[in-house]
């Protein structure tokens, strides 16, 4: 998989050396490449962001310089004539005004090919900038969850490792990949390793059974308490009653 980061702190991504997901870049299976919102500047100061038409607190970013960082990474997109794409690249503006980011989307997004991730900051981008490429190219506004962050590019980071442990390779045994939080919709059940008792505590004895069935039993009974008792919301029969969903 590509993915280009266009951001005005390069410095962020820094951590994408590490790990599971470096690893994958050093092997090849992730292109990933970081771009200077600011290399796009034509000004002495590089100024990526001006006051808001309308009034109002804040700066906006500038629409000149993410056309011309867009424009560097998707050469596809320049052609307005060919209309919206149903595939080639997929922009992804990380904005709390998104649609929600959850492992189902993560899921979708491992299988593309090209991810470019645009990294607002301040009041956000220059919608026009959005229009603009979403004439183009696929274009989605996605958001981590219901709170504000200073930018996206923590957002962004959260999305790429959620996105490229699905890669096929980049996580080692793809089984543990399966019984975790959010693959079967439930929150995964508790792990305990040795040793057997430590400071008074227990290990639940049923693990120590070596009876596999009872096992696989008790773990789904502890993910569906788990799963009721902190998130209910994720639960069938809730969703059943929520016909207006929250999503989308
Ligand atoms: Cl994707 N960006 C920002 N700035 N704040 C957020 C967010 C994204 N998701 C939740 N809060």
């Amino acid at each position: 998989m590509r993915i280009d980061i266009i951001t005005i702190f390069p410095a962020f991504f820094d951590a994408l050396d590490i790990s599971l997901l470096g690893k994958a870049r050093q092997t090849g299976l992730i292109d990933l490449q970081v771009h200077d919102l600011r290399d796009h500047t034509h000004d002495r100061h590089r100024t990526v962001d001006d006051t808001p038409y309308g009034g109002g607190a804040g700066m906006v970013m500038k629409p000149e310089p993410w056309g011309d960082a867009l424009d560097a990474v998707l050469p596809q997109a320049t052609d307005a004539a060919a209309g919206p794409a149903v595939d080639g690249p997929l922009v992804i503006f990380p904005s709390p005004a998104g649609v929600r980011f959850d492992q189902a989307m993560a899921r979708e997004l491992a299988a593309e090919e090209h991810l470019v991730f645009g990294c607002g900051r301040y009041e956000g981008i220059d919608q026009r900038v959005v229009d603009h490429y979403a004439a183009r190219t696929r274009v989605r506004l996605v958001s981590l969850g219901d709170y504000v962050l200073n930018g996206g590019e923590v957002a962004v980071m959260a999305m790429i490792e959620a996105v490229g442990r699905l890669i096929p390779g980049v996580v080692g045994n793809p089984e543990s990949l399966v019984e975790e939080s959010h693959e079967n919709g439930l929150l995964e059940y508790p792990s305990y390793t040795k040793p057997a008792s430590w400071r008074d505590l227990e290990v639940p004895p049923v693990l120590l059974s070596g009876n596999h069935g009872a096992i696989a039993a008790w773990r789904h009974d502890q993910q569906l308490e788990r799963t009721r008792r902190v998130r209910p919301d994720l639960l069938p029969e809730a969703n059943a009653e929520n016909t207006h969903s929250t999503r989308g």
